[in-house]
């Protein structure tokens, strides 16, 4: 998988996270690799790990509250089903929580998206598009919400942009 980076973008990742990538099953990775693979690629520090929240409620609740304290700056959650992940994460701390709904056996992620994006008022989470476009765009948002305090990953988002221009123009059609 590639992005539009500039050739020059650094590629390796520093050891202290500033992004939590997290899902709820090991299932999600062909769907949420989307997300680290932006990460990646921005030279943005992240850790990926499974937390079920069904399966494994208890380390959900400790990886909410320790977020926080251990500098995360946002959590990208994916989850599929009843995807009740991002929202109880987002109960457990005030971190930006940016949701991303797995694509489900049997609906497809429908059912995904209306759990993530459908919170009660009071405990947001930002929710994106089912798939891998959805992973895709969440690791894009929160280097958005990190270029506002880093000018170099800013410059690098802007290059992202002005890359992903110039390919656009440069397609072709068959007629
Ligand atoms: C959710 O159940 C996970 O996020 C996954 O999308 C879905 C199915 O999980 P597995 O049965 O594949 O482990 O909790």
């Amino acid at each position: 998988m590639s992005t539009l980076l500039p050739s020059d973008a650094p590629s390796t990742v520093p050891d202290k996270p500033l992004v939590g990538v997290v899902m709820g099953s090991s299932s999600d990775w062909d769907t949420m690799q989307h997300a680290v693979q932006i990460l990646t690629d921005f030279g943005v520090a992240h850790e990926a790990r499974v937390v079920s929240a069904h399966r494994m409620p208890d380390d959900l609740f400790a990886y909410a509250e320790q977020a926080g304290p251990r500098g995360l700056q946002a959590i990208i959650a994916g989850a599929g089903g009843a995807a009740h992940l991002p929202g109880m994460l987002a109960a457990k701390t005030t971190l930006p929580v940016l949701g991303v709904p797995v694509a489900s056996r049997h609906l497809q992620g429908v059912d995904s998206l209306h759990s993530i994006v459908q919170m009660p008022k009071g405990i947001p989470v930002a929710t994106f598009a089912i798939g891998t476009a959805g992973a895709a765009n969440a690791a894009l948002f929160a280097v958005s919400l990190l270029a506002l305090h880093d000018p170099d990953l800013a410059t690098k988002l802007q290059a992202f942009r002005a890359a992903q221009t110039e390919a656009a123009r440069a397609m072709t059609l068959p007629v």
